[in-house]
């Protein structure tokens, strides 16, 4: 069997290992966490981290003279052309001995695979970018060292001068790619540093008026929602495939479209506002009746009625597209923007920089309005428009143009499918954003529906914690819950999907009393 040119043997070995790192680094990219230690699934700088810590500080120390602040890079260059002689030899084997060639690369890839979870802060996880890609890497050595012999009436005849040619073109076309990959996957991971660093040094400003929450607001009842989520537990909902990583330095928020003046903040100057503190409950569209795409969190920002008075509106709008830095876009009626309630440019969440992943620096909070039209993360651009000349991402892709919240209520406890008979409790929570909770009832079985005990209600535009001391009797039964929001109105029975603007119907659970 020919396996071509010793050359042909080496790219095979080069590509196998481009793409294995190509793949690995983007992957790492994709999965580089956002707070914490930051430690990086990257193999290579966890490579050149390790590399660094376990060599002679005469050697460093040379190396950094030499260099200077590029020895880094310097370090990858060097750690780049060392792997790719590595394959190239990888690669060479292969042409004799492909298990030998294979396990030897293995054992490389292993070598990188140990290097990112030694990292301090490493997880686990860390390590699936890498794994994976060398996988793809020993497929891809496969598949280029050994030109598919072409059998003639069962005799295996030498490789063609096509099959040759083919070898070459994709060797050189994957080794291109591989090293695209590794460029933009570290590329995005610089951007990821720059942003972790930049919201690390950011200290929340101080309000006039911070948001006191009375304890009552809580029930305490074992198993219930807390009612301020924890941002690390708060739902995640967008388009992104990865987070977008937008830099507070180079911000810019560009008010346009129908106003008397264009204008445009950046972020030094948004801080330097009045802000203010608001307590927010934010809900998918998507989620189901007792679904858990819903949080509520404190949120700190400057009303973006100030903002959009500055550029005043012309009276002929009534729209407003906010878009976000990775181009996703929000529909929100003019009127919800500029009325007295809370709807935000927010820069932190229950007193913390917010997240990278929910909008970092800057997003959109809206109480009412469910969040595909209205809580543009990373938002750079608020274009006022009309609904009749423009649309947000989800409207031409199935969902309503409006999407205000509708009333909803969820039993929390109990979760479980069996309880314990004698003195329960059964609690949950119900929201109807701007509009308040005014009651909730419970229904068990086929009795008449009873009242629960309203926890306290802070604010109208976040949800509120209910609960009812239950005898629980031995055997099945079912539980429904229905909320009556501020305005009187008690939850449809009717049940509905999510699909166009958001779910309706009464939660229940079925429960086992022993
Ligand atoms: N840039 C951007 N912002 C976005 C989205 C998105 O896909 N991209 N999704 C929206 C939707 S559908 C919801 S429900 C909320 C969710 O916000 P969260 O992820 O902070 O909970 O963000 C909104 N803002
Ligand atoms: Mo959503």
């Amino acid at each position: 069997m020919s396996r071509g040119s010793a050359a042909e043997a080496a790219l095979a070995g080069v590509a196998a290992g481009a793409v294995t790192l190509g793949m690995a680094e983007i992957g790492a990219a994709l999965l580089t966490r956002t707070g914490g230690a930051g430690a990086t699934p990257s193999p290579l700088l966890a490579v050149a981290d390790t590399t660094v810590d376990y060599s002679p500080a005469w050697l460093r120390d040379l190396a950094i003279a030499t260099f200077g602040t590029a020895d880094k890079t310097v370090l990858l260059v060097g750690m780049g052309v060392v792997l790719a002689v590595v394959c190239a030899g990888i690669g060479r084997l292969a042409a004799s001995r492909m298990t030998t060639a294979m396990l030897t690369f293995v054992v490389v890839g292993a070598v990188g695979t140990m290097a990112v979870l030694t990292r301090p802060g490493a997880q686990v996880g860390d390590v699936v970018p890498t794994a994976v890609a060398v996988v793809v890497g020993l497929f891809v050595m496969n598949g280029l060292s050994r030109p598919r012999p072409q059998r003639q009436a069962g005799v295996e005849q030498p490789a063609t001068s096509t099959d040759r040619r083919s070898v070459l073109v994709w060797g050189a076309s994957l080794t291109v790619l591989g090293t695209l990959g590794v460029v933009a996957g570290r590329a995005l991971q610089g951007a990821g540093q720059v942003v972790r660093a930049a919201r690390e040094m950011f200290t929340v400003p101080a309000v006039a008026e911070p948001v006191v929450i009375p304890a009552q607001v809580d029930p305490g009842v074992e198993g219930l929602s807390p009612w301020r989520t924890p941002n690390d537990a708060f739902y995640r909902i967008d388009t992104a495939l990865a987070v977008p990583q937008v830099d507070p330095g180079t911000w810019r928020l560009r008010v346009h479209g129908l106003v008397e003046r264009e204008v445009e903040i950046d972020f030094d100057h948004l801080l330097a506002q009045e802000l203010v503190e608001a307590a927010v409950t934010l809900t998918c569209v998507s989620n189901p009746v007792g679904g858990d795409l819903v949080g509520n969190a404190v949120w700190t920002g400057w009303p973006v009625r100030e903002l959009l008075a500055r550029a005043e509106p012309d009276p002929d709008a009534d729209m407003v597209l906010s878009t976000s830095a990775d181009g996703w876009s929000a529909g929100t009626p003019l009127n919800v923007l500029t009325d007295e309630r809370n709807a935000l440019l927010a820069v932190a969440m229950n007193g913390r920089p917010l997240p990278a992943q929910h909008g970092f620096p800057v997003r959109l909070v809206v109480p009412g309005l469910y969040g595909y039209v209205s809580a543009t993360k990373w938002v750079t651009d608020l274009k006022v428009t009309r609904f009749a000349d423009d649309e947000g991402y989800w409207s031409p892709r199935g969902w309503s143009e409006r999407g205000p919240i509708k009333t909803a209520s969820r039993i929390d406890v109990p979760a479980g499918e069996r309880v314990q008979a004698g003195a329960t409790v059964i609690a949950g929570v119900a929201w109807a954003q701007h509009r308040g909770i005014s009651a909730v009832e419970v229904r068990i079985d086929n009795e008449p529906w009873q009242q629960a005990t309203l926890a306290a209600e802070p604010s109208v535009d976040a949800w509120r914690m209910w609960h009812l001391d239950w005898e629980a009797t031995p055997g099945e039964h079912v539980i429904v819950v229905r909320a009556t929001d501020g305005s009187g109105a008690t939850q449809t029975e009717r049940a509905m999907p999510p699909v166009p603007d958001g779910a309706t119907g009464w939660h229940s659970v079925q429960v086992e009393v022993i």
